[in-house]
C-alpha cells in the first residue's frame, strides 16, 4: 500500500515507522523532523523498533496514495482536510484525539473517513526519533458504525506489519470510550506534571475517575452504551498499562504548545450542556487548562 501519514509528530512517526517496514510511506511534517528523516532516516526505538527510510515532506499537497493517515492535533484537523483535498485517497483514517474529526474531514473529502482510536505511548525524541514507550492497540472502522470493508483491508494491513489493531463497526462507543479515558488522564497529568500512573492514586485519582464518569454520562444521553463501570475499567486499564508514560497533553504543555483541551474535556463540557447534564469535574480541568493556554499566549 501507499500511505500518507499526515501529521507525524510522535504517534503518526510510530505509526509510520511500523508500516514503512512493508509499505511505502510518506510522511507530512515539521520542517526539523522532515529534514532529520530525509538525511538520516527514521529511528523507532523503545518497546518497538524499525530503521526505515520513509519519502518525507512539509508539503501535503497533491499527494495520491491508498490511504492518509491524519495524526495532527484537532484543533488542526480543519487545515488538514483542506490540503488533503488537494489530493486523491482511496480512504483516510482519523487516529486523533477528541471527538468531531472524522466529520470535519467528510465535510471536505470525497474519499471514505475511517474513525480510529490508538493507546500506544509515543514520544518524539529527537528529529528523525522516536521512541515507542508503550505498546497499546489501535481500534478502527467506519465512522458511522456500519461494517466495511475498507477498514477490514487497513486493520489486516496493519496487523501484518506489526501494530495491534482491531477493526470494528461500533466505532461511535470506541470514541466515547477513549474520549472518557482522556478526559481522566490528559488534563490531570498536564496540570500535574506526573505520568499517566498518577490517576490511579491519591489524590489525582478522585477528581479522575470523576471526570471519566461524567463522559460516561455524557455518551450515555448521546445514545452510546458506556456504562459507568465500563468507562472506569478502561480508565484503569489504560492507566496501568500506560503508568510510566507521558500523556500527550502533559508533552504540549511541556513543549508551550496549545492542547487538544477543547476536544476532551471541553467536548466533554459543551455536550454535557446539551443534554442539561452538569460535569464539574471536566468543567474545572477545562478552566484550568485554558487558563494556562493563556497565560502562555496560546489562545
Ligand atoms: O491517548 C493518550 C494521550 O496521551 O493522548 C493516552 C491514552 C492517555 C496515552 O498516553
Amino acid at each position: 500500500m501507499e500511505i500518507v501519514i499526515f501529521g507525524a509528530g510522535s504517534l503518526g512517526s510510530l505509526v509510520g515507522a511500523v508500516l514503512a517496514r512493508d509499505h511505502g510511506v510518506t510522511l507530512v511534517g515539521r520542517e526539523d523532523h522532515v529534514e532529520a528523516v530525509r538525511e538520516h532516516g527514521l529511528v523507532l526505538e523503545g518497546e518497538l523498533e524499525a530503521a526505515v527510510a520513509p519519502r518525507a515532506t512539509t508539503d501535503g499537497t497533491e499527494l495520491v496514495a491508498d490511504l492518509a493517515v491524519v495524526t495532527v492535533k484537532s484543533a488542526d484537523t480543519p487545515r488538514a482536510a483542506d490540503v488533503l483535498a488537494t489530493g486523491a485517497f482511496e480512504a483516510v483514517l482519523s487516529l486523533q484525539n477528541g471527538m468531531g474529526n472524522e466529520e470535519t474531514l467528510a465535510d471536505t473529502l470525497a474519499c471514505p473517513v475511517l474513525a480510529g482510536t490508538a493507546s500506544y505511548g509515543a514520544v518524539l525524541r529527537e528529529p528523525g526519533v522516536v521512541e515507542c514507550t508503550g505498546v497499546g492497540e489501535i481500534v478502527l472502522g467506519d465512522r458511522r458504525g456500519t461494517a466495511s470493508a475498507i477498514a477490514d483491508r487497513v486493520g489486516a494491513a496493519f496487523r501484518a506489519s506489526g501494530l495491534e489493531t482491531t477493526a470494528t463497526d461500533e466505532m461511535d462507543r470506541q470514541l466515547w470510550e477513549k474520549l472518557a479515558v482522556n478526559a481522566g488522564i490528559n488534563a490531570v497529568t498536564a496540570l500535574t506534571a506526573t505520568e499517566n500512573g498518577a490517576v490511579l492514586e491519591a489524590p489525582a485519582e478522585d477528581v479522575a475517575r470523576d471526570a471519566t464518569r461524567e463522559t460516561a454520562c455524557v455518551a450515555r444521553a448521546e445514545g452510546v452504551a458506556l456504562s459507568d463501570h465500563e468507562a472506569l475499567t478502561a480508565l484503569e486499564t489504560v492507566a496501568t498499562e500506560t503508568a510510566a508514560n507521558t500523556s500527550s497533553m502533559r508533552q504540549d504543555v511541556r513543549a508551550e504548545r496549545r492542547t487538544e483541551i477543547d476536544a476532551i474535556n471541553g467536548y466533554v463540557l459543551e455536550c454535557g450542556a446539551t443534554h442539561g447534564i452538569e460535569v464539574p469535574s471536566n468543567r474545572v480541568l477545562a478552566a484550568l487548562v485554558r487558563a494556562w493556554e493563556r497565560g502562555h499566549d496560546l489562545r
